[in-house]
This record gives C-alpha cells, structure tokens and sequence, in this order.
C-alpha cells in the first residue's frame, strides 16, 4: 500500500531480509530469550487481528500498563499497524493517577500485569471500557490474556491505512496547574523524527543497542526502539537498568542510550574502563540535564564522548550535539544544534527575538511538533504562539554557531532521575493531608538523580504534622518517584511583596541537602 503512512509500516520496512535472525535478546531474564524479527512481525500481526476482532472504533486508545518485556513492544507495534492509538502509562503510577488517565482518554482497551487486574479492571469497568487484558513477561515466553487471545488469531495483517496526521500515540505529560494533558503525537511526528535521527546519529549497519530504559516514555519507546527497528538492529534488551550487567554488554554492542543518571551510576563501577567501552560506537543522553562533570568524567574514563541531545513528549528530538564531526564538536552543558527539519527560536517575555548569547523562551516548529493536547484546544492554544510556534516552556539561547544552551525552564518542573514531577501537584496531594495549610514543593541538586522533590509544609494554626508520617501518606496516592524525599515542617512560606511563594529561596535554602550522596 504505497499511500500508507503508518509508523509501523515503516518500520516493519526496516526490519533485514533474514527475518530469522535475533531481533531482541533479553539480558535480565533468568535465562537470555531470544526474540526473532519474525516474531516480532507474527506476534504484532496476531494482536493487531486481535484488536480488529474487537470492532472497535477507528482511533480507539489502548491504554497500557505493563512491566517493560519484549511482549510489550509486540503490544505497541501491534496497536499501531491495527491503527489504533498507543496510550503508555508509568507503572509507578497508582490508582488515583490512573483513574484520571482511564477517564480523560477513555481508552477502548486497558492492558495491565495480571496483578494490578483486580483494581486496574474495577477502574477501568467503572469508566465505561469494555475490554480489559493482562499481559506479563514469562520466564519462557509472555502469559496473560491478552496473548492467549492472540494466539488464536492469524499470523498474516496488512497495517491498517493511516494519514501522516492520524494519531498513532499520546503520552501524557503533567500540567504545571491542573491536571495531565495528553500529548497527540502522529505517525508523521514519529517517522519524521526517527528517519532524521537515524541520519544524523549514523545508524548503521550491524549496530547493535543497549536497551536499558522503560518503554512508557519517549526516550525509550520511541528514541531507542525506534531506531533500532527502522535500522534492523539488534537490541540487548534490559527489563531494569543494572549499571554492572550493562557494562558488560558493551563488549557485543555498539549504542547506548540513557538519562543522566544511568551514566553517573556507571562512573561508580570500577569495571567501566576503555576496554570495557572499546566496541562501542555511540553513547547518547538526554530527558535531564548532563552536567559537564559527569560528560567529562565519561570521556577520561571510556575514552568516548557522549552526545547530548534535548526533546520532549511533545516533541520528540529537537536538537543534538554532533555525531558526524561535520557538524561540529561535541560541548558539555549544550545541546548542541536543531536537527535537520526542526525551527527553534529564543524569544523573550514580550515575544521579540532574542540576540545570539541572550537567554529566552525556546520555541519550536517542525514535522515532529504534536498535533495538540488531547481534547484541551485552550491549552492547546495557550502553549502556541500566534504565528504557530510550541512553547516549550525551556530557558535558553543560541550561540554565534548556532548551539543551544538550556539554562533554566519557566515551567515549575523538576526532573528527577528522568522523571518529570509537576510540584503543583505534589503541592495539591499534600494540602489535602489533615492538618496542612499549604505546602510548597521544590528541586534540589541531588548526586544520583541530578535533582531530588523535597517538600516545605506547613501546619493549619494547632495542627502538629509528622514528616515522616506525610511521606507514608503520599507513598500510598501517588507514584513514589514523585514523592518528596524529604518533607520540612516550617512555621510559614517566604513569600514577595506581592504574596507569591519564593521558591528560589527554599530551594537556596535547601540546596546542600543531598551533597556528596
Ligand atoms: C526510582 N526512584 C526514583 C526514581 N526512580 N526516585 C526519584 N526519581 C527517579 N527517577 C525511587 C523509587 O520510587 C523507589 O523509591 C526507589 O527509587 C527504588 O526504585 P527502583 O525502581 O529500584 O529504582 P531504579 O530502578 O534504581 O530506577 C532509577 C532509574 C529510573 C534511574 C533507573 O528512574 C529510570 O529508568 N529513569 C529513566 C526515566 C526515563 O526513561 N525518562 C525519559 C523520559 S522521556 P522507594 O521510596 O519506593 O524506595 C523525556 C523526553 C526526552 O524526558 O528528552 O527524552
Ligand atoms: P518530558 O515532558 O518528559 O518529555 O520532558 C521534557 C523536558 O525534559 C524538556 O522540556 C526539558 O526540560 C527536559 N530535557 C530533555 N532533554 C534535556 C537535556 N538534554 N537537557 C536539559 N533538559 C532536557
């Protein structure tokens, strides 16, 4: 089908001829399993007839929450060539981020681990879906319902016709006030990006890639996985990051990709040496600042320099510091340049453009910017400018040469571990908690996660409010990454004159909190 635009099809296009060979070896599994393309093309087929026995609605959302496994990426490639939209979700989140996910996208399909089925399916039934399946990694190959189904369906699926602007995923992402919106990313914004980034990063043939991060999100679904399908490259596939077993994969691999903290748990293993890193071509990074520290400490102790580059869930990549030297060197503490095809811009708070060196908002327009946020045109048309540029909510400028520096972000975001956390609404799970007047919650350096969420509270007039017993309390709401790792009880917020929290100084405050680990 020549006019198909369907991600899947183009990456079904790149999967190599011999379709008997390994396509994923899992590395975590008590035994290494070994996923063939073929399997790969099979068991997308069959759940994708799967989906289309169910007569559903054309676009129909499949909102997933599983644990990372090979049967998991089937899932997704499986959800796109029947067409429908791929709605991941963290499997940290817990019952009350879930409901509001269930509720806002109202997905026609929820798949999750058999052991979250009884409250995941009670949600999920009480918001209307009609189909819910489970699906966990085996120790031989995957179980659940949703492959037992599939295993009665046929090997043979042409993928379903889709447009370049049909929705083939959305991710959410928090909003800094109120709830999650759902970024609407289209097969277009998904094949544009992976096709530039195959070019610019090199891809090669033979290249094999370290897959370590979870599969909820755009680093590694669609940066990682997507490049290696579209290139037909093998994948050494991590259901967890363990920094030791990843070192040692190096020997048969030649790309990794990882958040800042992957590296800096790397630079704690004495095993991380030259020859440990000899076969490998490309180490990249991003979703969270690099500190030059930790790009430095890389390159002496590898004798490879980690290409840094920036995106986000609405985006997917934006700019990259070089692979090929024709592009320019590799700096710490950049981004390096816009990829071919992608506008970026600084303008500052009056929407005039900013100088080379002046710092402003960044902003961006291209083939990957996402269609909008899922069934919120305000916010939609809140986060673009009138002549149609994304806000991306990041601080930062352009050198003389063209390289982009991120120096700060507007958007009240901390990133922890790679992991974003909205304070807003940590702030609202804590003033909700007996005894709390108002709360307000910040980022702090911190070794392992390049910044760590801690919590300022502070109690009603005669309430007395326990640290500890607040931690306890958010650890069973929300997911735990996001839960404050330190809550200070304080007699009162500084505020400015105009009554506004001031969190630089609490951040000041406490910012030698987590020094030296
Ligand atoms: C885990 N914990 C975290 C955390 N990850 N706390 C803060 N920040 C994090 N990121 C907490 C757990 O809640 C738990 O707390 C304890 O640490 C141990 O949990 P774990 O599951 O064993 O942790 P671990 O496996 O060590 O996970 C750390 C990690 C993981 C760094 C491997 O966070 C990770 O995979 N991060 C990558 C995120 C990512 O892929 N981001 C890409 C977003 S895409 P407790 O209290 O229960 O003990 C994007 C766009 C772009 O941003 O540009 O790419
Ligand atoms: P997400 O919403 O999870 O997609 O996170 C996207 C955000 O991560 C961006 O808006 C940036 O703030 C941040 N980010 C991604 N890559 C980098 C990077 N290399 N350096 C600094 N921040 C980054």
């Amino acid at each position: 089908m020549p006019n198909n635009h369907n991600l899947f099809a183009a990456l079904r296009a790149g999967f190599p001829a011999a379709l008997d060979t390994t396509a994923v070896e899992t590395c975590d599994t008590p035994e290494p399993l070994y996923y063939t393309w073929r399997d790969l093309e099979r068991a997308s087929a069959r759940i994708a007839n799967l989906l289309a026995s169910l007569e559903l609605p054309e676009q129909s959302r499949v909102a997933v929450h599983v644990d990372k496994s090979v049967e998991a990426l089937m899932l997704y490639l499986g959800v796109l060539r029947a067409g429908h939209v791929y709605l991941p979700l963290n499997t940290a989140y817990q019952a009350a981020e879930l409901e509001y996910f269930i509720g806002n996208a109202e997905p026609a399909v929820v798949v999750c681990a058999q052991r979250n089925f009884p409250w995941i399916s009670k949600l999920a039934f009480k918001a209307g879906v009609k189909n819910v399946f489970t699906l966990d990694a085996g120790p031989t190959q995957g179980s659940g319902t949703l492959l037992e189904r599939a295993a009665f369906m046929s090997e043979a699926h042409e993928p379903a016709a889709r447009a370049e602007d049909d929705l083939a995923a959305i991710l959410y992402t928090s909003g800094t006030t109120g709830r999650s919106k759902g970024a609407m990313l289209t097969h277009r914004n998904l094949l544009s990006n992976a096709r530039v980034l195959k070019d610019y990063w090199g891809w090669q043939p033979g290249d094999v890639l370290i897959h370590a991060l979870p599969i909820f999100h755009v680093h590694g679904l669609f940066v990682a996985s997507h490049g290696a399908l579209l290139n037909g490259s093998k994948m050494l596939w991590f259901e967890k990051f363990d920094p030791k077993a990843t070192i040692a994969q190096m020997a048969r691999a030649t790309v990794f990709m990882g958040v800042p903290t992957l590296y800096v748990r790397m630079l704690a293993e004495p095993s991380l040496t030259p020859a440990a890193a000899a076969h490998m071509r490309l180490f990249l990074a991003g979703s969270a600042p690099l500190l030059p520290e930790t790009f430095d400490a890389w390159r002496e102790r590898t004798g490879h320099t980690i290409v840094e580059r920036y995106g986000m869930s609405e985006t997917v990549m934006l700019t990259s510091n070089a692979y090929h030297a024709k592009d320019g060197a590799r700096r710490a503490g950049t981004v390096g340049k816009p990829l071919p095809g992608v506008q970026l811009r600084v303008h500052d708070e009056k929407g005039q453009p900013c100088r080379h060196g002046e710092v402003g908002g960044i902003e961006v327009k291209g083939p990957n910017v996402f269609k909008g946020y899922w069934r919120m045109p305000e916010k939609t048309a809140e986060e673009f400018t009138h002549d149609l540029w994304f806000k991306t909510g990041d601080v930062g400028k352009i050198g003389e040469d063209g390289v982009v520096t991120i120096v700060g972000r507007s958007k009240d975001l901390i990133i922890s571990g790679g992991y974003n956390v909205y304070p807003a609404e940590i702030e609202g799970y804590l003033n909700e908690q007996p005894g709390v007047a108002e709360s307000a919650v910040v980022g702090v350096p911190h070794p392992d996660f390049g910044e760590a969420v801690i919590a300022v509270v502070i109690p009603k007039p005669g309430a007395s409010l326990d640290a500890a017993a607040l931690i306890a309390a958010m650890k069973s709401k929300i997911a735990a990454f996001k839960v404050p790792k330190r809550v200070f009880v304080e007699p009162e917020l500084p505020r400015n004159q105009m009554g506004k929290v001031q969190k630089n100084l609490l951040r000041e405050r406490h910012r030698g909190l987590f020094a030296g680990g």
